[in-house]
């Protein structure tokens, strides 16, 4: 049986660097169905029935780009059997607001924290198995340049999307922001699967306007909304995009130790 991973990552994460190195010449281009927008896929090297599916470089799943919206339906739609997160790991904090979506979506992750080459350079470190804790995912060193941990990292991608092992996300945010997030997660029981309810509950509390398209049928969270815009005193998509940062932040004070002289000497 066949096996499908998608790459996804934000612009400048290496991601074309490391879909070419996983697939070669094997490749096939074209375009989404009805934009603009490129479309690559490949096989992985070495295996006949593990196809790389690489997704438009983005920031978020919101619904305000054309990629966001092919990458995420992609994402929800086809149900890729397992996802390679790729982060500049120069750039992991930035990188790390896209990730916490992925990790939403229940689909099996493993994180490639690129650029090692880099961090070795500027002597930075990320700790990986703290990073992996963290998010509740595995997390691989690789130099998508220099070709270094690529390998181990589409091994373990394709042994998740044998093992089809269905992921829980992490809930992280503050506890007046998970208690309503869960009280929509339970009406979307029976209506998404349920690995996928955190993401639908936060995309219908952030009042995506694309994301009722995707469901069978969307309930009313107006009063939900309401009760976490008078809590936080702000719109929820303002307080859900600020439980990312803050979440953020406690990973990175916990899993990365910047050079602090070559910071000083940069600054
Ligand atoms: C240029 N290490 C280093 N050092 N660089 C890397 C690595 C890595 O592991 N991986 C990727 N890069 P894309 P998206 C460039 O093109 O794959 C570099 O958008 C340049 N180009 O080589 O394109 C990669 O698909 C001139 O850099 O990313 C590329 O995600 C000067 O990161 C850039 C310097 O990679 C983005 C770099 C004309």
């Amino acid at each position: 049986m066949s096996v499908k991973i998608a790459l996804a990552g934000n612009p400048n994460s290496g991601k074309t660097t490391l879909f070419n190195a996983l697939t070669g010449s094997n490749q096939f281009v074209g375009n989404w169905p009805g934009v603009t927008v490129e479309k690559k896929e490949g096989k992985l090297k070495g295996h006949k029935d593990v196809v790389i599916m690489d997704l438009p470089g983005i920031y978020s799943l919101s619904p305000y780009t054309l990629e966001e919206v092919v990458a995420r339906n992609y994402l929800i739609g086809e149900r890729p059997d397992a996802i390679i997160n790729i982060v500049d790991g120069t750039n992991i904090e930035r990188n790390l607001y896209l990730t916490t979506q992925i990790m939403e979506l229940g689909i099996p992750v493993i994180m490639a924290v690129n650029m090692a080459d880099l961090l070795e350079k500027n002597g930075d470190k990320i700790h990986l198995n703290k990073l992996s804790e963290k998010l509740g995912c595995e997390v691989v060193s690789i130099s998508a340049l220099k070709g270094t941990g690529i390998k181990e990292a589409a091994e373990k991608a394709v042994k998740l999307a044998n093992a089809r092992k269905v992921i829980e996300p992490a809930h992280e945010f503050s506890a007046k922001a998970e208690e309503i997030i869960s009280a929509v997660e339970n009406r979307l029981t029976g209506i998404v699967p349920a690995e996928q309810e955190r993401f639908f509950a936060i995309k219908l509390l952030e009042k995506d306007d694309k994301i009722a398209s995707q469901m069978k049928s969307a309930p009313d969270v107006s009063a939900e909304i309401k009760e976490m815009e008078d809590a936080f005193d702000d719109d929820t998509e303002s307080i859900i995009t600020n439980e990312r940062y803050v979440y953020i932040s406690s990973i990175i004070g916990d899993c990365v130790t910047k050079n602090r002289a070559k910071e000083m000497s940069t600054s």
